[in-house]
């Protein structure tokens, strides 16, 4: 992978990044993203069937088991070297801001701190009626029986359902982290964008907030894109593509 030397030298002489995750940046860990053509969770469910509060309430047992097999993936899986370039990051800028749309904690057993989740975490279930964190969960969850049912626990304090941590669609986004979110993009002399479709809203705002306000933006991502004044893309992998980065950015710091 041939990294424009501009690139990276914008990149090791960058004041404030900040770095806006999807699922892409999760696939070389083995876990499914959302639009892959062939292996995305997506193509196995119909979006609008499960990841919505309706749904949940509809069939809390299809619903939490989607999400108990998702989290027993992301526990059999390990961070891949395009988080740990990320942690490496943080480790090696003045400031760096860490946004994520994934539900998954990678970013975090990489080594990064600080992870902004703008969709929320399969790590913290909570309580549907009093909203109290559920500690219980299950640290090793079974393959859910015969396909995707499993019936959601109960609340130890008030018996209600517990449901995942995460966003629904039709769910608005934890206030304090997207304002941090955008204050970031509006702040940064770089945003590099990682592994997203950018489909979801009001995620997909963050890059080009960033734009508009003059930073750069520069795109990993195996898939080309069309980009726009003050973009770039490295279209490759994050696996492959951040280390190159990060190694022609710092080779002689
Ligand atoms: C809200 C948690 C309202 C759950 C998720 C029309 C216009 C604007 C908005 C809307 C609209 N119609 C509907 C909406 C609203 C809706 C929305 O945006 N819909 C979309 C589909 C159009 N948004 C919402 O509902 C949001 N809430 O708007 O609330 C409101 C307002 C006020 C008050 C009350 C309510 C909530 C959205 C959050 C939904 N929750 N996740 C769960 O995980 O189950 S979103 C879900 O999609 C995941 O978080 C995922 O991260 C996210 C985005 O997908 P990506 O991360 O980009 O992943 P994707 O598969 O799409 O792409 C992967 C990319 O990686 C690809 O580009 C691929 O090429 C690349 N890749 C693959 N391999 C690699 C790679 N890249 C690098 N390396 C590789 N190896
Ligand atoms: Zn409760």
């Amino acid at each position: 992978m041939s990294i424009a030397p501009e690139l990276a030298r914008a990149l090791a002489e960058c004041r404030h990044l900040v770095v806006f995750t999807g699922a892409g940046v999760s696939a070389e860990s083995g876990i499914p993203t959302f639009r892959d053509a062939l292996s995305g969770l997506w193509q196995r469910f119909d979006p609008a069937e499960l990841a919505t509060p309706e749904a949940f309430m509809r069939d809390p047992a299809l619903v939490w088991g989607w999400y108990e097999w998702r989290r027993m993936r992301v526990l059999q899986s390990a961070p891949n070297p395009a988080h740990l370039a990320i942690a490496r990051l943080q480790q090696r800028l003045p400031r760096v801001t860490l946004v994520t749309q994934n539900v998954d904690d990678l970013h975090e057993r990489a080594g990064s701190s600080g992870v902004l989740h703008l969709h929320g975490s399969l790590h913290q279930p909570r309580c549907v009626d009093c909203a109290a964190p559920f500690h219980d969960l299950d640290p090793q969850p079974a393959e859910p029986e015969g396909g995707r049912r499993l019936a959601p626990p109960h609340c130890r304090a008030c018996g209600g359902l517990i449901r995942p941590g995460v966003v629904w669609f039709g769910e608005s986004l934890p206030e304090q982290a997207l304002q941090r979110a955008f204050d970031a993009a509006a702040d940064c002399d770089l945003l590099l964008s990682v592994g997203t479709s950018g489909q979801v809203w009001p995620a997909a705002q963050v890059p080009q907030i960033a734009r508009q306000s003059g930073a750069r933006v520069l795109h990993v991502n195996p898939q080309a894109q069309a980009l726009q004044a003050g973009e770039y893309a490295l279209v490759g992998a994050a696996g492959e593509v951040l280390p190159s980065l990060l190694q022609r950015a710092f080779a002689d710091r």
